[in-house]
């Protein structure tokens, strides 16, 4: 079947959740392709890619011919329009109010928290990117605590099934040795993220984007 969806990517980046939904989506015959987009040599801010995303920055989503980014948004879409696949309550449906604001939660606080602290030297004053980085790390740590405490005496963030808050939430948890270790060392957080790991989606992404810990390692080298 022809695909309509074409993610740019990079391995191990703020994509991951992206790519990880769509290796899910595929047990319900959606299909997808990749273009990998090269770090190393620039190519997020490659005019033709700005065309597509003018924040310079993966992941990207075509829908067709129509380009959306930002993880979040990305997510939520790919669970509207395919809500077969179960990956968020309906509107009206009783978890949805609890769904919308971990989602928000993700957004506004954990992923921007997860961008100062890997980038605040780029996106910054270099010699301000110190303090930049001690803020990000409290403000992850306080947001795994959190979590931590949502996810008490339950399997997932949000009614009994995994949702799309799932799938952001651990993909971002294993983005650095570092963060890893930091959301991991919580035991509600550490049981989840391996509970979601099981799935075979998982295994499949691991397998596609070549390994996670040499990944892993990488990304710490950069910091
Ligand atoms: N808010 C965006 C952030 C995307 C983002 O920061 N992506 C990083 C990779 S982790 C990126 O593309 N970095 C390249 C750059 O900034 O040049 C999202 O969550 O999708």
């Amino acid at each position: 079947m022809a695909s309509e969806y074409t993610l740019y990517y990079a391995p191990n980046t703020a994509s991951l959740s992206s790519h990880w939904l769509l290796v899910e989506l595929e047990s319900c015959g959606v299909p997808h392709t990749l273009h990998r987009i090269s770090f190393s040599s620039n190519e997020q801010k490659s005019p033709a890619y700005l065309t597509l995303n003018p924040k310079g920055r993966v992941p990207t989503l075509l829908i067709g011919d129509s380009p959306i980014t930002e993880q979040v948004a990305i997510a939520l879409t790919l669970a509207e329009r395919h809500p077969e696949a179960g990956l968020a309550p309906g509107v009206g449906e009783a978890q949805r109010g609890k769904f919308i604001e971990t989602l928000v939660y993700i957004a506004n606080t954990l992923l921007p928290a997860m961008r100062d602290w890997v980038y605040a030297a780029k996106d910054g004053n270099p010699a301000d990117a110190e303090g930049v980085r001690r803020l990000a790390k409290t403000r992850l740590s306080q947001a795994w605590d959190l979590l931590d405490k949502q996810l008490a005496g339950k399997e997932y963030l949000v009614g009994d099934v995994p949702t799309i808050v799932d799938f952001l939430g651990v993909a971002v948890a294993g983005w650095t040795k570092w963060h890893q270790e930091l959301a991991m060392c919580r035991h509600n957080v550490r049981t989840w993220v391996e509970r979601m790991r099981r799935r075979p989606s998982w295994a499949e992404l691991v397998r596609r984007v070549g390994g996670w810990e040499p990944l892993v390692t990488v990304w710490e080298d950069k910091i």
